[in-house]
């Protein structure tokens, strides 16, 4: 059976790869170095895992977590934008150096594939769209330039070395466990928190900003397909991972405000630094290559998130006053 390693596995969409492959009973190596990760989120396979704590900036403990690894899904990093436009060099060693560590440890342990963690940052404002994988970088923040260094670093790795690499490039991608609770957490899980909280969210700029909001069981879908893809036709590329509809943030706002039954409007606040204006993708290559088709679309990913975080409202709730977070 493959030996599989997912960094970041008690982030986000770490965890939700790790219950997909344990689901499918494969062997997971879960790492982590909890900085934002959490371990309830593995906790109910937490038997069924083998977890390393490591950063990845450790290189001597990342290579030995490579060891006996056939594939890794590389999801941990340090994502925000502003994070990075506020402090470039914390998420600069996390995203790079982190990277490059694992790509070295993958290489001399024989990995034989590395799905990556991309973003669709990487695009800035390029136009027309929808984003397609031949137009030219734009990045425009620092960490949209390290997600995207990193994709450079997967294709040399192929070239190079014969480490089979695909990059998924993620378009904000959102759904049950994605914190909501930083300064820097994706709008998403801020807003539904919020709302549910009777808290007023603000929405940078005018609101008109554009994303293709990507429900997180088909980035799992698509990490599953790119693991499996036969080597002679995704190795050392790169393919978008969305939905292929955006929603400006006013909209999203408005659906949102309907599914929590939150009456008020948004505060408006200015432009957030490094912003991108729209963020829209051409999924055909995803499509054609690797057979992905989106599963859940934007409005019922937001049901199911909504849902997941009016859940979480209640039992916070339901805690004595003085244990809740
Ligand atoms: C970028 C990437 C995304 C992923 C992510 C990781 C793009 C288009 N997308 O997401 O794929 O890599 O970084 O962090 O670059 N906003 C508000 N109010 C808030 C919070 C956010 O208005 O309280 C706005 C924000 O200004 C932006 C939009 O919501 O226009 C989305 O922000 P985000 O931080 O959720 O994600 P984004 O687009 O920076």
């Amino acid at each position: 059976m493959a030996t599989y390693l997912v960094t970041g596995a008690a982030g986000f969409i770490g965890s939700w790869l790790t219950q997909a492959l344990v689901e499918r009973g494969e062997t997971v190596r879960a790492l982590d170095n909890f900085s934002t990760g959490k371990r309830e989120n593995l906790a109910p396979w937490r038997q069924k895992i083998e977890l390393l704590e490591v950063d990845l900036r450790d290189a001597n403990a990342t290579a030995r977590a490579c060891e006996g690894v056939e594939i890794i899904f590389h999801e941990a990093a340090l994502p925000s934008v502003p994070l990075s436009v506020k402090d470039p060099r914390t998420s600069h060693t996390a995203n790079i150096d982190g990277t490059f560590n694992l790509l070295e440890g993958a290489r001399h342990a024989g990995v034989r594939r590395v799905v990556y963690a991309a973003s669709s940052s990487a695009y800035g404002n390029r136009n027309p769209l929808p984003q397609v994988e031949s137009m030219l970088p734009g990045p425009l923040s620092p960490y949209a330039v390290q997600k995207f260094a990193g994709e450079l670093y997967l294709r040399s790795y192929w070239e190079v070395y014969g480490l089979e690499t695909v990059a998924l490039r993620y378009f904000n991608i959102f759904g049950p466990r994605q914190a909501p609770d930083s300064p820097y957490s994706g709008v998403m899980a801020k807003f539904a928190k919020m709302m549910l909280a009777g808290e007023q969210p603000t929405i940078h700029g005018d609101g008109e900003q554009s994303r293709d909001f990507t429900y997180i069981e088909n980035v799992v879908q698509a990490n599953l397909k790119a693991a499996a893809a036969p080597a002679e036709k995704v190795a050392g590329r790169m393919f978008n991972c969305a939905c292929g509809k955006p929603y400006t943030l006013n909209q999203t706002y408005k659906l949102m405000a309907e599914l929590t039954g939150y009456k008020n409007p948004p505060l408006y606040g200015p432009s957030r630094e490094g912003d991108i204006k729209h963020s829209y993708a051409d999924i055909s290559a995803a499509r054609e290559t690797l057979g992905y088709a989106p599963k859940v679309d934007f409005l019922e990913g937001l049901r199911r998130t909504v849902d997941w975080y009016r859940e979480q409202h209640q039992q916070e709730s339901r805690k004595p006053v003085g244990t809740r977070v």
